[in-house]
């Protein structure tokens, strides 16, 4: 069973009113779709409609199990405590989060809900993999009401250091939802080494290597692992989209309908931000203002995708990525040649093939990023061995993608140097580190992520007991 706060399919409604249900195929379904299909899985989530009550149905072979959230869930239990407590607070409050105990209790309530569902449905024994911070006191729950079951969770984001963990309210709770596991995947091994040094702290528990021993009454220990799994992408299925010829004609009319410029820059992001879209434009604009590069040479292609529209830190986010991109175009750019192309919109995966295609340069500038699936899908693509990666080190990717050309976001000389650096690399460098991306992401896609995931858990639930 596969437990995450969204189902992997969206509720659509025809013109005459009769409701539907689309497949949204993100990286998890891919992943797990073979795996789900060949063991009859189920998927436990929220279908994407407030208010609303679902039977569960079948889709494409599995079997769903939706969830329902009111509106007011949506406000305090996943805009508020996980989009503006967890959140900013895991990703090195780079926004301040917000603790508000009602959310805290919503967010209690929903973990509930979601742990129920499962616990009804589950197989004996069955393995049950939860997904993400929005679920974390979810292993807890149902290790309590279903102790024969084999219980995974992986958390997407970033596990924060011990400093800043610790100004979480709930902090010891949180930390306990989790250790119901049996398994504890994290994106870097700095995520699974702090959850372990929060472990220590709060509760003294004693821990070696990714081994925590977890009392469990008396003389007893349940064995916890909690170690990295970095995540991956579907790199054959990129790499098939990018060799159709109508999206490479798409790549090309992309760099004639922005006017040919030599170098096109890329950046695709959630408009979020941890993503350093800010940092970038400075970094970008600068170099404008020097003569170091000109629109008629240059355009930077920055698409951000709308995001978390009703949370405040985001609206305030956008008005200044807004206000950036509207100055530097108002300054640098002439009549058919964009200083930064900016696109506020979501795209389909065609198209965003085509652009990281069309892109000579990929700026990834996270300030704070649990892997980048982005920085991936960039690498997948460039079958053509060209492109340059620029990457931030605050990205999980950046542990694995070494060839990259590593950046340090918040210092914007180094930023700017990278971009030069990337913008005039030969081509045989442009090569040889293209290639050994490619291997790295080709070597470990998603596929031998869930497989890795999985194989260890089942492993860890045999010794569990001390
Ligand atoms: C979280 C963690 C971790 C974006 N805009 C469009 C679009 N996208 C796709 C990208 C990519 C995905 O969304 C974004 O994934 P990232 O990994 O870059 O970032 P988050 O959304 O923050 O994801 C992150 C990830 O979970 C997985 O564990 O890596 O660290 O924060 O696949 O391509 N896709 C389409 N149109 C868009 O406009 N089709």
């Amino acid at each position: 069973m596969v437990v995450s706060n969204r189902l992997p399919v969206d509720h659509e409604l025809a013109e005459d009113g009769t409701a539907t249900w689309r497949a949204s195929p993100g990286g998890l379904v891919t992943a797990l779709e073979p795996l789900m299909r060949a063991s009859g899985g189920v998927w436990v989530g929220w279908p994407g409609v407030a208010d609303q009550e679902f039977e569960p149905f079948e889709n494409d072979g599995i079997s769903l199990v939706p969830v329902s959230l009111s509106q007011h869930d949506l406000e305090f239990y996943y805009e508020g405590f996980s989009n503006d407590t967890l959140w900013p607070l895991y990703h090195d409050v780079i926004s301040p989060p917000s603790f508000h105990r009602e959310w805290w209790d919503s967010y209690v309530e929903v973990n509930r809900r979601f742990a129920d569902a499962v616990a009804a449905v589950a197989a004996p024994g069955a393995t049950v993999w939860v997904h993400d911070y929005q679920l974390q006191l979810v292993p807890r729950m149902l290790r309590e009401a279903r102790p024969d079951l084999v219980i995974g969770f992986f958390n997407h984001i970033p596990f924060p250091p011990y400093g800043i963990y610790s100004q979480l309210p709930w902090r010891k709770q949180i930390l306990d939802g989790l250790l119901g596991a049996d398994l504890i995947g994290f994106q870097r091994v700095a995520d699974a080494g702090n959850f372990s040094r929060a472990v220590r702290r709060l509760f003294g528990y004693p821990t070696r290597g990714t081994a925590i021993d977890v009392p469990d009454g008396g003389q007893r220990f349940r064995r916890v692992v909690a170690r990295h799994f970095p995540i991956s992408i579907d790199a054959n299925a990129f790499e098939e989209l990018a060799r159709r010829p109508d999206i490479q004609a798409r790549s090309r009319q992309i760099r004639d309908e922005l006017g040919n410029p030599k170098t096109i820059i890329l950046g695709v992001d959630r408009l979020d931000y941890t993503k350093g879209i800010g940092h970038r434009l400075k970094a970008y604009g600068e170099l404008l203002a020097e003569g170091r590069l000109i629109a008629e040479d240059v355009t930077l292609v920055q698409v951000a995708s709308p995001s978390r529209e009703r949370v405040g830190a985001y609206m305030d986010l956008r008005d200044e990525i807004e206000l950036a991109v509207g100055r530097m175009n108002g300054d640098y750019s002439t009549i058919g040649h964009p200083a930064v192309s900016y696109h506020h919109h979501g795209y389909p995966r065609e198209e965003m093939v085509a652009l990281y295609l069309a892109a000579d340069v990929m700026l990834v500038t996270a300030l704070r990023d649990g892997m980048n699936l982005v920085a991936k899908e960039y690498v997948a693509v460039r079958f053509d061995e060209d492109g340059v990666l620029v990457l931030s080190e605050f990205t999980g990717a950046s542990d694995q993608l070494k060839q990259a050309v590593l950046i340090n976001p918040h210092d914007i000389e180094d930023v700017k140097s990278a971009i030069l650096l990337a913008v005039n690399m030969p081509k045989p460098e442009r090569k040889r580190r293209m290639r050994a991306l490619r291997r790295k992401v080709f070597d470990n896609d998603v596929a031998a992520w869930s497989a890795s995931f999985l194989e260890t858990l089942t492993g860890a639930a045999k010794v569990a007991p001390g």
